[in-house]
């Protein structure tokens, strides 16, 4: 009896110990595309967009990022996809930790080598780091999903941008611009904001599925709307006494905010 008790805790402790390596996704549903566009914010300059959408065969996501307007401290800057959406507010605090399905955890960092053992949602772990002011590049991740079904689907949640030192500096829903197709058939276009997402019914669609999709992309698009305006939110932590501001008149602006995000900034790593 206490021998099965203290293997079962072993085991146990074993078993958590253990991170399990994320698949390679498969059938992704072809001409799935989300786009998440990171709001303007007052006293910052930080804007661009990752767009998203299924590898041509399926297999992993290509992601097209365009960034501009990063602070000119604090870098290089980190972007991960997180596990839960922004909140209409526009906190980035509320989109929590990572997106990370098979449980991996923050430590040790992610070896971009071993890309199948990172968390899923550590896209600049993966694919690297922002090296400067602005942005581009187009890459394929193997570990995140466009189909609803799989552990690493992202087309509901969020991407955020970090420091360095991981305080957040912006974030931004995905929102979809097509469900895509699970078969060969042509991907279906999906309006922000219709409720007229139905396929004809001559691609294969399976009707729940598309249910779910369309009640998504619904809410997805009307939250949208509201997402420049918000106040309270996290923006570029320029400090009053730094002599570096950023290159736009707007810098002024984000010096009063410095000690509200000096106080928030505990809260806001990750
Ligand atoms: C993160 O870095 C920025 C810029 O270098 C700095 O202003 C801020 O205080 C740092 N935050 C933390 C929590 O270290
Ligand atoms: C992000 O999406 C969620 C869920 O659809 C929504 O409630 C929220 O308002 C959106 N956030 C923003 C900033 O638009
Ligand atoms: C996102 O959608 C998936 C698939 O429908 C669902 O399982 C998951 O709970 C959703 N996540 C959030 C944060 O809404
Ligand atoms: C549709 O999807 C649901 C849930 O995944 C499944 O239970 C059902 O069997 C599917 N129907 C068809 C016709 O494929
Ligand atoms: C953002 O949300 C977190 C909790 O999710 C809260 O602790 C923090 O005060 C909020 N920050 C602002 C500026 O509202
Ligand atoms: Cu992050």
């Amino acid at each position: 009896m206490r021998a099965s008790l203290l293997s079962l805790v072993a085991a146990a402790a074993a078993a958590s110990a253990q991170s399990t390596d994320a698949p390679v996704v498969q059938g992704n549903p072809v001409g799935a595309q989300y786009l998440a566009t990171l709001p303007i914010k007052a006293g910052s300059s930080l804007g661009g967009s990752v767009q998203a959408e299924s590898a041509p065969d399926g297999k992993g996501v290509l992601f097209s990022i365009s960034l501009s307007g990063l602070p000119t401290e604090g870098g290089p800057f980190l972007y991960h996809i997180h596990e839960k959406p922004v909140p209409t507010d526009g906190n980035c605090t509320g989109t929590g930790a990572h997106l990370d399905p098979y449980k991996r955890g923050e430590t040790p960092p992610c070896d971009a080598t071993k890309p199948e053992s990172c968390q899923t949602g550590d896209l600049s772990g993966k694919h690297g780091t922002i090296p400067g002011q602005s942005f581009t590049a187009k890459y394929t991740d193997l570990y995140v999903a466009t189909s609803m079904s799989d552990p690493s689907y992202f087309g509901n949640l969020s991407v955020v941008v970090h420091l360095a030192n991981k305080t957040r500096i912006s974030c931004a829903n995905f929102s979809m611009n097509s469900v895509g197709a699970v078969s060969s058939s042509m991907p279906v276009p999906v309006g922000p904001s219709s409720g007229h997402a139905m396929p004809t019914g001559t691609g294969g669609y399976n009707s729940t599925m598309t249910m779910t999709m369309t009640s998504t992309a619904t809410g997805t698009g009307s939250g949208h709307s509201s997402a420049g305006e918000s106040t309270g939110s996290p923006i570029m932590p320029t400090a009053p006494a730094e002599t570096s501001a950023p290159a736009n008149s707007a810098g002024k602006a984000a010096a009063g905010a410095g000690a509200v995000i000096a106080a928030a900034a505990a809260a806001l790593m990750l």
